[in-house]
């Protein structure tokens, strides 16, 4: 072998070096010194945290290649996981976790006296998302990773991420996040990889020599898509997977006409539009508001990722997809991009000369779809003219695909034309629209649910047709989460504890965590589990001043709500009762009350009214009660700003009771109740999403339980008449007479009106006077319980125990076993 194959073969052989101290701590001084061209540390630990990440990355890069080069060389299935949301938060901590990196990390950081977690704290959350879905997306990678799957993350390097909210005189501000002002150094440009993607234009019908029609998508404007690369690191297994974003760039051509008429700099500046796709994450977690920009990002990311693949493939294994199929699945997140069933009939069809036939055979043997939300008003709908002025040949494909699939309807059901109306990925009306769920349907092999009862709403309602159509497409995948990040890496004293008692295992067999069971009687262990439980408390005592100026007290009941603002959520519903309470308060009633404070956290929708009025009333409610002695002894409340990823590390672990009181059936999943179960929180909650699951694995005993039920909804909506409901229940009255008399609004009259219609209104789609009777009377329950510590810490460790099955190891291995099929 000459030097220069010895040399490749190093580079690519390499497993990275053996972690040495000493070469850590020189990389370190390398890149502060070198690479950022740093000599002093200063006040700021920027340039500390840059230089350490790059040092790990060095560490990573040798396992990176490997697991890239094991993934593509081998002949097995690999998995594209698209999603237009990344909610990745910090990524530091969970590296050095992973790699096992702490102690060492801690040494070299002396020399620059400087600990670890104000390195940490430097660090800008990736906020590349806006809840639930977006949050997934990341406990799945992490699993992923740590299974050792080959699995590619794929989503969008937003230059502004989910806004930073304040609170202004109770009102929501949102501030532009602006995430990447100081680089982002997890990340690799790789710009060979570059693909371009197109926009607007016509098609262009001609005949080959064989009289075979073909289409051909002509002028028109093209945008780059640029990946950037982020490692994710698997669970002590060397197992390096790769996430990566695409960021539009301009193409280096110019508006010709322009150029020559001499306005150089306007043409120039064109170059803007492209580079407006992938500037800023919608910050809408449920409904679509139609917008051309998203359309464009849902395409952008799409055909970026399968030009990817398929260019990948055909550098491997020239232009023929025979096993296509057998080595590649695309798992959508909900149907934001679903447009890639289309997109990847045309790729085949135009660019690569497939028959029609052929090419459906592998869309449909390749995609998969997930969905994240019963609300009607989440579905997404793209106007029909939208997509022929933006994506002319793509609406061709989507046009050919319902006239087949509508012929199958007719077979199924003939002379039916209701079902044909009712199951068409076109919606017929004044303004016709292309139904994205009905697409991401017909395109996959598998769609699924994400958790019991919503996988089966699904199929019993929303997609009912469907379901008869082709049951064996619908299954179940109960959502998870990583016990990585939302128990060993948050909760350190509580991680040590149960290491202590049951060993690490638990730690990547999350199964295992049942083995606290027999412990929930033990004295002793009580005593440490309520000490760490403390501790916990303190640390979120200390970020609850930071942030409201508020004290909260850990020797009382930490009650917390947090997650996007949204009325099914009911929010509302806890800032009744917390009035309630005060109530009590204020008239004496406080005999074996036990002493609260109360935390609700999250971001409204820009444009969502109602969830802003909401967030104005918790802090309305905040500033009076906080404002009153008298009360402060039994009731404190705040309303937490800007909740995010890195703020749930530290609520999680200090929360006793975890609020997940959504109306029956309109929670898809929830994964916050599983963080707070691991973390030992109680829940509050209704028989709603995957609360239902944990209800069944820890038992009814230790879950306080309230609300309608799904199966009572229909006989309640029959006649529903909330205000009979509150005039004839004194304490919702007195409540709701409280909010009218303005006294939490005295100079802002009329404000809460709103609010007051919406509880009193007999449509009241999320039943709020309904369950408040229901509510108290748990919170009831709580307060008892809570006075029996031995009980509640009893219940806590019962619940920590019973959170196996919410890993997301568990999801995702169900994911490769039924869909992925690795
Ligand atoms: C197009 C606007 C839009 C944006 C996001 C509509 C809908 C969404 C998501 C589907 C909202 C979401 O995050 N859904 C949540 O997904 C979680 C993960 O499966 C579930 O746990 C939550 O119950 C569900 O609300």
């Amino acid at each position: 072998m000459n030097d220069k194959a010895s040399f490749c073969e190093v580079i690519r052989r390499d497993d990275g070096p053996a972690i040495n101290e000493e070469t850590f701590k020189d990389d370190l001084t390398r890149h502060f010194y070198y690479t950022l061209g740093r000599d002093k540390v200063g006040t700021s630990r920027s340039y500390l945290y840059q230089a350490l990440v790059l040092s790990i990355r060095d560490q990573l890069i040798g396992r990176w290649r490997a697991s890239r080069d094991d993934h593509r060389s081998q002949s097995h299935r690999q998995v594209a996981y698209m999603s237009l949301e990344f909610l990745m938060g910090r990524s530091l901590n969970n590296a050095m976790l992973n790699l096992d990196l702490e102690d060492r990390v801690r040494e070299a950081l002396e020399q620059y006296c400087c600990e670890l977690e104000e390195v940490e704290a430097a660090e800008h959350d990736a906020g590349l998302g806006n809840g639930g879905l977006g949050r997934l997306a990341a406990c799945f990678m992490d699993s992923c990773a740590s299974l050792g799957l080959p699995v590619t993350g794929y989503g969008i390097r937003y230059e502004y991420g989910m806004f930073n909210q304040s609170i202004d005189n109770g009102h929501q501000i949102e501030q532009p996040d602006n995430w990447l002002r100081e680089d982002y150094p997890w990340e690799i440009k790789a710009p060979d990889d570059c693909r371009r993607i197109k926009f607007f234009g016509r098609v262009e019908v001609y005949e080959d020599k064989n009289g075979r029609q073909h289409h051909q998508w002509v002028d028109t404007r093209d945008v780059l898509a640029v990946p950037y690369d982020i490692p994710v690191p698997g669970f002590r297994n060397n197992i390096v997977n790769t996430l990566r974003l695409w960021k539009s760039e301009a193409t280096d051509e110019f508006n010709l006409s322009e150029f020559n008429a001499g306005s150089y700099s306007e043409a120039v500046a064109q170059k803007n539009l492209a580079e407006q796709i992938t500037m800023v994450l919608y910050p809408n977690d449920s409904s679509e508001n139609g917008k051309e920009l998203r359309l464009r990002q849902q395409y952008f990311l799409s055909s970026a990722t399968l030009q990817d693949i398929l260019v990948q493939w055909v550098e491997r294994y020239g232009e023929d997809f025979t096993y296509f199929s057998e080595l590649h699945v695309f798992q959508l997140n909900d149907t934001h991009p679903s447009i890639a069933v289309a997109e990847l009939m045309r790729l085949l069809m135009d660019e690569y000369g497939m028959s029609w036939q052929p090419a459906w055979n592998i869309t449909t043997a390749t995609m998969a779809y997930t969905n994240h939300t019963l609300l009607p008003e989440a579905l997404e709908k793209w106007p029909v003219w939208l997509f022929a002025k933006l994506l002319p040949r793509l609406l061709e494909i989507i046009y050919e695909i319902n006239a087949r699939f509508l012929q199958q309807v007719a077979m199924k059901w003939p002379g039916d034309v209701d079902k044909q109306a009712a199951m068409s990925i076109i919606e017929e009306g004044d303004v016709p629209q292309v139904r994205m769920a009905h697409l991401a349907i017909v395109g996959s092999f598998s769609v699924n649910g994400v958790a019991e009862l919503h996988t089966r709403l699904l199929r019993e309602g929303l997609f009912n047709h469907f379901d008869q159509l082709w049951p064996e497409k619908f299954n179940n995948k109960t959502n998870g989460v990583t016990p990585r990040r939302w128990l060993h890496h948050c909760n350190p004293i509580l991680t040590q504890l149960i290491s202590e008692k049951i060993g690490t295992e638990w730690v990547s067999d999350f199964s295992k965590i049942n083995q606290l069971a027999p412990f929930h009687a033990d004295e002793k262990f009580q005593q440490q589990w309520q000490a760490a439980k403390f501790k916990n408390k303190q640390r979120l005592a200390l970020l609850v001043k930071e942030a409201t100026g508020v004290e909260f007290d850990p020797a009382m009941l930490f009650d917390v709500q947090v997650k996007r603002i949204h009325e099914y959520k009911r929010q509302l519903l806890n800032i009744l009762h917390v009035i309630h309470r005060y109530e009590r308060i204020r008239l004496g009633d406080t005999d074996n009350m036990v002493p609260r404070c109360v935390l609700i956290g999250g971001k409204a929708a820009p444009g969502y009214f109602m969830a802003k009025t909401i967030i104005k009333l918790i802090s309305n409610v905040a500033a009076t009660i906080n404002a009153d002695a008298a009360v402060k002894p039994y009731l404190r409340v705040v309303f937490f700003p800007n909740y995010n990823v890195t703020a749930m590390e530290k609520i999680c672990p200090g929360t006793d009771l975890s609020e997940q009181i959504s109306t029956a059936g309109k929670e898809a999943s929830g994964t916050g109740n599983m963080k707070f179960m691991m973390n030992g929180g109680l829940t509050i909650g209704t028989l709603d999403g995957a609360n239902v699951e944990m209800l069944e694995a820890v038992g009814q005993e230790n879950f306080f339980l309230f609300g309608a039920r799904i199966e009572q909804l229909d006989d309640i909506f029959s006649d529903y008449s909330p205000n009979q409901t509150i005039a004839s229940d004194p304490e919702l009255k007195e409540v709701l007479r409280l909010i009218e008399s303005g006294h939490f609004n005295l100079f802002e009259p009329g404000i809460f009106q709103p609010i007051i219609d919406a509880i009193r209104s007999p449509t009241d789609p999320w039943l709020t006077a309904y369950d408040f009777a229901s509510y108290i009377e748990a919170q009831q329950r709580v307060d008892q319980v809570y006075l029996d510590q031995s009980q509640w810490t009893s219940m806590s460790i019962l619940n920590t125990a019973a959170s196996g099955p919410f890993s997301s190891d568990r999801t995702i291995r169900e994911y490769s076993e039924n869909i992925w099929n690795l």
